[in-house]
């Protein structure tokens, strides 16, 4: 009896105490517990529970709710990612036993009190996103994580610069900036952290940014099939809930949240030519021949680390580059601007200025006993500037004016994860985090954003009177108001150029429109095939810039052979002759943070064809083009036609949507096909953009069943008188109803470079009675290629309009005024 007895007790024992370990507190898992007091204050509700957790639910916008959550009372809310601010907002804000209630105009926030879970619905009682009700946001020491009950065929898309596919559900990932030379296409992190992505599921999106710069962690129902979560390994709970029915206006808000990017120069949406190292000057310039003699457009040549002296920053090597001043103005002259590369770290060397003026204004990360902290980087030992110091920031600044002076245009800032040998930077450095010190675990992921922005700044200061150009590897949320990214350094493989353009797509749903990838790959070299298609896709990517590794083959667009010179030609004269609408595009992106590489996931949302793997890489290049890429080598492949009409950019030939297909793909032509209804205006061919095109805009018309709007948008390209009202915008409509094209009222005081328009109809019927302003108007029958012939190679020639492909264009004046077309 005793002996059965003792097992037994034992047994309740043991279920009780596991009875209390489900409870509130189980262990090293702290869960934020019950709503014990409410304060409604405005728009804004703060809650403590009886786990003594700290929560503020604030209605930022009708559309967004931020939410803080903390162990201790909740401080000031600092953060490098927002710029915005809260908008007053009608809020209607009630409670009851059960629930705390937050109405906007656009959502319904519920927040249950027992236990304390946030539910995000639509005015109707949809649920878009709620808490896991059992796991809500519980913390494990300094690590906080937020649970998210897993909606029923829910997808999940963006989080910046991640590897996988376009839908991550099943997939988690880490966000802790890293140095990853050569990575693979699964491999995580990369060098950005952008913890911001977008749920889908029945007919709903919403978005969230995380906004918290710890080494974060995202999980979309890896290894579980309960959850989807955020999290990290310290700092607050702090995110950002926005909901819209479109997907657009999704990133719109995210970006009014975290900025967006100024208009660029025109010249750096030219073809950039770089490689790990141009040198010494004789070398650059014969590059910079080269493109002219051969007739490839070109607006910008980079200058990777071997320009410096053994690598040491703010200085020339006197023997490579022994008149830079000189060298760049000859650049200038030929239509090339210069842009360098420029790494943090700043060698440890007596008598080196930039260390010296360093140790002087004591910019340098320190360890917590006030020494600073070395690592070692292409100069040997180094010391890092605080950029997340005013003081750093102001240094680096001051420290920029010489380049500024021997007439650098464009700054490349590289290896700023931070990028050290070993990749183990210790911890326990310290960062200002302006005047909140901290460590490098939360430090690492903004370094790259500060840097850019101290660049940024001080280019701004020292050419007062141009655009700045900057690019960066690493980044955090916000990183698109100072600069373009790209992907570091990528592998001259197949995969890799798909990779990449996933990687842009998902940048681009993540409110960084600017964004590159080394074009024929970094390490390794392209087979023939592969850079030509590479190439190809360059030309629709907003930086277009082509890169390779030291020790890597040759990689101009001549050093593939002839053919590959002239496909290559072929796609750059289009990228110079799409400018017009590339710039618009770009002020697109300026204005409302919308990308121009545009997942299919932004305008077909709830399409389950275009998160399909096989037809992921595919996107509209602006709302117009829809690019298909390929890997190289195939001579057929699958694509699927999105919803509606589109044309055969090469044939005019129309294919209807909602459709597979198996295509042809030609080694010369990457299959490009155009959208219903589109507007695209072009220029003529340029081989630099400080050589002004003819005074003829063609805006080239494609017939379809939708209506369109276009705003064209134009300005000098180069300097801030934009901001006075120097431009010229208008916006021109296609009323596929009412068979009506109007070209409105142009607004702004700039001159456009183009006295006339050349209006070119695709696919209209050739009798229809075309109508200008209520007058008859005369066309003439005509046809586009919009790549010229690789004769020699291709004896089909690249474009053969499909017969009874109609095409039919006149010129008119480029009146200010309201121009009507009917036809
Ligand atoms: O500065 C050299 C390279 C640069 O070309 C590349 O684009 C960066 O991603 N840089 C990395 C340093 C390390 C290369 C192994």
């Amino acid at each position: 009896m005793n002996i059965s007895f003792k097992p037994l007790a034992s047994l309740l024992v043991l279920s009780a105490l596991s009875f209390a370990s489900f409870g509130q507190n189980n262990g090293p898992v702290n869960r934020i517990g019950k709503v014990s007091n409410v304060t409604i204050n405005g728009q804004q509700v703060n809650i403590t529970t009886d786990e003594n957790e700290h929560v503020q639910v604030q209605v930022y916008s009708p559309s967004v709710v931020h939410v803080r959550m903390d162990k201790k009372p909740l401080g000031e809310n600092f953060s490098y990612a927002v710029v915005g601010k809260p908008k007053q907002t009608k809020a209607n804000i009630t409670q009851d036993n059960d629930a705390i209630t937050i109405t906007t105009d656009s959502l319904v926030t519920r927040i249950s009190k027992n236990p304390f879970a946030i539910a995000f619905l639509t005015k109707d009682g949809k649920v878009i996103n709620r808490d896991e009700e059992g796991l809500t946001t519980s913390w494990i020491g300094e690590e906080v994580t937020t649970y998210k009950e897993m909606q029923e065929g829910e997808r999940f898309i963006g989080l910046g610069e991640k590897t996988g596919g376009l839908d991550r559900r099943g997939s988690g990932y880490t966000n802790w900036n890293t140095d990853a030379y050569g990575y693979s296409t699964g491999q995580d992190p990369l060098y950005a952290t952008i913890p911001v992505y977008i749920g889908i599921h029945s007919g709903l999106n919403y978005g969230i940014f995380f906004d918290n710069s710890y080494q974060s962690d995202f999980n979309f129902g890896a290894s579980n099939d309960r959850f989807s979560s955020f999290g990290a390994q310290g700092g607050e709970m702090d995110y950002y809930f926005i909901y819209h029915d479109q997907l657009e206006d999704i990133i719109t808000s995210y970006t009014d949240i975290t900025g967006r990017m100024d208009l660029p120069p025109l010249w750096s949406l030219g073809y950039q030519q770089n490689r790990y190292s141009y040198y010494p000057e004789t070398e650059v310039m014969r590059i910079a021949q080269t493109l002219r003699e051969k007739k490839i457009p070109a607006d910008g040549i980079t200058l990777d680390i071997h320009y410096m002296d053994a690598y040491k920053l703010f200085t020339w090597d006197d023997s490579r580059f022994p008149n830079p001043a000189a060298m760049n103005k000859k650049l200038e002259e030929m239509g090339f601007k210069t842009t360098v590369i420029v790494d943090p770290g700043i060698k440890v060397e007596k008598g080196y200025g930039a260390y010296e003026r360093g140790l002087k204004d004591d910019i340098f990360l320190k360890y917590p006993d006030g020494v600073n902290y070395s690592g070692q980087v292409w100069p040997g030992w180094t010391h890092f500037p605080d950029f997340t110091s005013e003081k750093g920031r102001e240094w680096w600044k001051k420290e920029l004016k010489y380049f500024a002076e021997t007439g650098v245009d464009g700054f490349w800032n590289d290896m700023n994860e931070i990028a050290t040998w070993g990749q183990k930077m210790p911890n326990n450095v310290l960062f200002q985090y302006d005047g909140h010190l901290t460590s490098h675990k939360e430090g690492r992921n903004v370094y790259g954003l500060e840097m850019a922005r101290a660049s940024y700044e001080g280019a701004r200061q020292h050419l007062p009177k141009q655009r700045p150009f900057l690019l960066s590897r690493a980044g955090f949320a916000g990183s698109q108001r100072y600069t373009a990214l790209w992907t570091g350094d990528n592998r001259s493989e197949d995969s890799h150029m798909l990779l990449g353009i996933r990687l842009l797509n998902s940048m681009g749903v993540s409110g960084i429109p600017f964004s590159a990838m080394d074009i024929g790959g970094f390490t390794g070299n392209p087979s023939i095939g592969l850079y030509a298609r590479w190439i190809q896709l360059g030309a629709f990517t907003p930086y277009f810039r082509n890169h390779t590794g030291v020790n890597s083959k040759s990689s101009e667009p001549w050093a593939y052979g002839e053919e590959v010179t002239e496909i290559a030609r072929n796609f750059i004269n289009l990228r110079y002759k799409l400018l017009p609408y590339i710039y618009s595009n770009f002020y697109l992106a300026a204005e409302t943070g919308l990308p121009l590489m545009r997942t299919l996931a932004i305008d077909y949302t709830h399409d389950p064809k275009v998160y399909n793997g096989e037809f992921d890489t595919q996107y509209q290049f602006g709302e117009s083009f829809l690019i298909m890429p390929f890997e190289s080598g195939k001579n057929y492949g699958k694509v699927y036609f999105p919803q509606g009409k589109w044309y055969n950019l090469y044939t005019g030939e129309v294919e209807t949507g909602n459709r597979e297909e198996i295509i042809p793909i030609s080694y010369n032509k990457l299959p490009i096909y155009v959208k219903e209804s589109s507007i695209i205006p072009m220029q003529s061919l340029v081989q630099s953009t400080s050589e002004k095109p003819t005074d003829t805009l063609t805006v080239h018309i494609y017939k379809g069943d939708v209506n369109n709007s276009f705003v064209y948008y134009e300005d000098d390209g180069a300097s801030y008188d934009y901001q006075n009202g120097q431009y010229y915008k208008r916006t021109i409509n296609y009323d596929a109803r009412r068979k009506a094209i109007t070209f409105d009222k142009v607004e702004g005081s700039y001159n456009s470079n183009f006295k006339n328009i050349k209006v070119m109809l695709h696919g209209f019927d050739a009798k229809a009675k075309l109508k200008l302003n209520g007058k008859n108007q005369k066309a003439q029958q005509d046809f586009a290629s919009f790549i010229d012939p690789i004769s020699r190679f291709d004896p089909q020639g690249s474009a053969n309009p499909k017969e009874g492909y109609n095409v039919q264009s006149f010129v008119i004046k480029n009146d200010k005024d309201k121009i009507t077309l009917s036809y």
